[in-house]
C-alpha cells in the first residue's frame, strides 16, 4: 500500500508545530514532512519527542524559493499540503510589512504553482479571522464565511491576498483547496511575543504586562489542539473550494485575559501597564463556526479549561520560553515597548 504523504509548511512554529505532532502521533500510516525556514518564530527543539519516528521528516526551505519548492514536490509527490508557514505577528507587520508580502503572498503562490504542476488531493490554506476586519461590540454579530473581506493591518492584508490567490487557483485551475479562518489560538509552544504567552512569562518574572489602549478590545480564543482537530477534519472531509471558519465562542477582552492569568498565578493586578494603542487596532473578532460544526467538529476546551492547561504547560516548560527570551527577542521587546 502506498503511504500518504502530507506536506506541513511552518511546522516548526506554534500551530504548525502542534499540528505536526498531532498528525505524526494520530496517523502512523502517513508520512509527515515538515517544511520550515526556521525564522525567529520556528524551532525544532519542540519536536524532540517525534524526530526519531519513521513517519516524520524535516526539510529546511523558504516557501518563496521556487526552485527548492518545485524540486521537493517533484521528488515527494505529496497528496496533501497543509499550509501554515507565514509571518504571523501583527505588530511586526506594522513596522516591517515587506516580509509579510514576500512570505505570505508570494510564498503561497509558489506553493500553489507546485501543487498545480505536480497534482495533489487537497491544499488546505490556514488563514485567519483577521481577514474579515473588525466587528463592533454588539455581541450578536459574528464573522461568517460570507462576511466581506476587509483586512486592516499589513498582516491581515497579506493573509487576505493569499486567500484570494488560493480561491483563484480553485476557480481557474480546479485545484482542490480549502481555506480555514480560525480565531486567536493559544496553548503549548505559543511564541512569547503574543498576548497570552507574553503575559504568562512576564507575570512569572514579576514584570509589567503591556496592555494596549484601554484593554477593552475583544478576541475570540481557541486552544491550538482544537484548531488541529478542525484542520484534520477539513483536510479529510472539506468540500473542495469551501471556506470554513473555526472558533469556539470564547470571547474575552484583553484585560479579562490578562487578569485571569494574573489571578491564576496569584500575582497582583499592579503588574498591568496600559501602553500606547496598536495602530489600526481591530476592536473585536468573533467567529460563527456553524458550518464547521455541521461537518462534525466540536472543540474540547472552554477558555477556562484551556487557559488552565496552558498556564500549567508554561510552568512545566520554562526552559523552552526562557531560551527564547534570552536571545534576539530582548532587542525586539525593547524596541516595541518602553516599559
Ligand atoms: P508562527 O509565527 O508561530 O509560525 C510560523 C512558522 O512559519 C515558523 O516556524 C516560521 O519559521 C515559518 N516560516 C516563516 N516564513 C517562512 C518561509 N518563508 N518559508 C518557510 N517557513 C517559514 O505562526 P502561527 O501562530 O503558528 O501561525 C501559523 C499559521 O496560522 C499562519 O498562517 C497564521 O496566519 C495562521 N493563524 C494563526 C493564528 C494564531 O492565533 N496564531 C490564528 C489563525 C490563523
Ligand atoms: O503586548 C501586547 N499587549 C496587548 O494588549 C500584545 C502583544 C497584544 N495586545 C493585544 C492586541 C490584541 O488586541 O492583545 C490582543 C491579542 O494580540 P496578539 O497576541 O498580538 O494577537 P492578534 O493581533 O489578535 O493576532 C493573533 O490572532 C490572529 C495572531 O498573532 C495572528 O497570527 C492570528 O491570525
Amino acid at each position: 500500500m502506498t503511504r500518504i504523504k502530507v506536506l506541513v509548511t511552518g511546522g516548526a512554529g506554534f500551530i504548525g508545530g502542534n499540528f505536526v505532532q498531532y498528525m505524526v502521533n494520530k496517523y502512523p500510516d502517513y508520512d509527515i514532512v515538515n517544511l520550515d525556514l526556521l525564522t525567529y518564530a520556528g524551532d525544532l527543539t519542540k519536536h524532540a519527542g517525534i524526530e526519531s519516528k519513521d513517519n516524520y521528516s524535516f526539510v529546511k526551505a523558504d516557501i518563496a524559493d521556487r526552485q527548492a519548492i518545485m524540486s521537493l514536490f517533484e521528488q515527494e509527490q505529496f497528496q496533501y499540503v497543509i499550509h501554515f508557514a507565514a509571518e504571523s505577528h501583527v505588530d511586526r507587520s506594522i513596522t516591517d510589512p515587506g516580509i509579510f508580502v514576500q512570505t505570505n503572498v508570494l510564498g503561497t503562490q509558489v506553493l500553489l504553482d507546485a501543487a498545480k504542476v505536480y497534482g495533489i488531493t487537497k491544499f488546505v490554506h490556514v488563514s485567519t479571522d483577521e481577514v474579515y476586519g473588525e466587528l463592533d461590540f454588539d455581541p450578536q454579530t459574528f464573522f461568517t464565511e460570507d462576511t466581506p473581506i476587509q483586512p486592516n493591518s499589513p498582516y491581515s492584508a497579506s493573509k487576505a491576498s493569499s486567500d484570494l490567490l488560493v480561491r483563484a487557483y480553485h476557480e481557474t485551475y480546479g485545484l482542490p483547496v480549502n481555506i480555514t479562518r480560525c480565531s486567536n489560538n493559544y496553548g503549548p509552544y505559543h511564541f512569547p511575543e503574543k498576548l497570552i504567552p507574553l503575559t504568562i512569562s512576564r507575570v512569572l518574572n514579576d514584570q509589567k504586562v503591556p496592555v494596549y489602549g484601554d484593554g477593552r478590545n475583544i478576541r475570540d480564543w481557541l486552544h491550538v489542539w482544537d484548531h488541529c482537530s478542525a484542520i484534520d477534519l477539513v483536510m479529510h472531509e472539506g468540500i473542495n473550494g469551501e471556506v470554513y471558519n473555526i472558533g469556539g465562542h470564547n470571547e474575552r477582552t484583553n484585560l479579562e485575559v490578562v487578569k485571569t492569568i494574573i489571578r491564576a498565578l496569584h500575582k497582583s493586578n499592579d503588574l498591568i501597564e496600559f501602553v500606547k494603542d496598536r495602530l489600526g487596532h481591530d476592536k473585536r473578532y468573533a467567529i460563527d463556526p456553524t458550518k464547521l460544526e455541521q461537518l462534525g467538529w466540536q472543540p474540547t476546551y472552554t477558555f477556562d479549561t484551556g487557559i488552565e492547561q496552558t498556564i500549567a504547560w508554561y510552568l512545566e516548560h520554562k526552559e523552552w520560553w526562557e531560551q527564547i527570551l534570552s536571545g534576539e527577542y530582548q532587542n525586539y521587546f525593547e524596541k516595541q515597548y518602553s516599559i
